[in-house]
């Protein structure tokens, strides 16, 4: 059976993405961690895994029907978490909608099969990977603002030794009409 590895995101405009990449090369020393690429770096919303073309077109579907506003989100927080190896950017205060969207998309991934870390959901953008030694974090005087307009389903494809995010699909977030 054809699977693909899939997540929802929220995928980040060109120009931001250039811009973390040059605060992350004057903040971080390149021992620090194996930088993320600037056209992968992504907010997971919901981690699928491995699925079935028939479960990724069942989600797909759900995901369309979602009525979520649009939201700002403020990149003011980074952090390390040395046993995966990560060092991430985030939000001090993560938006309502934001939390909104990622628990629905979990519920519904969860209900279709794909098990969702017990974890609690902290939303993040991963800078570096493989920083499982102390890393220096930069004071907290960053602060990025967002206007995120759409979620993403993201393929993760691996080929010639690399991992690249390929959109699978998009939806505009957008107020319930109302009716
Ligand atoms: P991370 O960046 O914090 O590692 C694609 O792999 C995306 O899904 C990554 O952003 C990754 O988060 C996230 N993800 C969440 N759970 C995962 C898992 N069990 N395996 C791989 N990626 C996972």
């Amino acid at each position: 059976m054809a699977t693909q590895r899939l997540f929802f995101a929220l995928e980040l405009p060109d120009t931001l993405q250039q811009q973390l990449v040059q605060w992350r090369a004057d903040c971080f020393p390149a021992e620090a961690g194996t930088p993320v690429a600037a056209a992968n770096l992504h907010l997971t919303l919901a981690f699928l895994g491995d699925v079935s073309d028939t479960t990724a077109a069942r989600l797909q579907q759900l995901a369309a029907r979602i009525t979520q506003p649009a939201f700002t989100l403020d990149l003011d927080d980074a952090g390390h978490w040395p046993r995966p190896g990560v060092v991430w950017l985030g939000c001090q205060r993560a938006p309502r909608g934001l939390l909104q969207l990622a628990d629905l998309l979990r519920a519904q991934a969860a209900r279709h099969g794909c098990a969702q870390s017990a974890q609690p959901f902290h939303p993040h953008i991963t800078l570096l990977r493989h920083a499982t030694e102390q890393v220096a974090l930069p004071p907290r005087q960053f602060h990025w603002r967002c206007d995120i307009q759409h979620f993403a389903l993201l393929a993760s494809v691996f080929r010639q030794g690399r991992t690249r995010y390929q959109a699978v699909a998009r939806w505009p977030l957008r107020a319930a009409s109302g009716v």
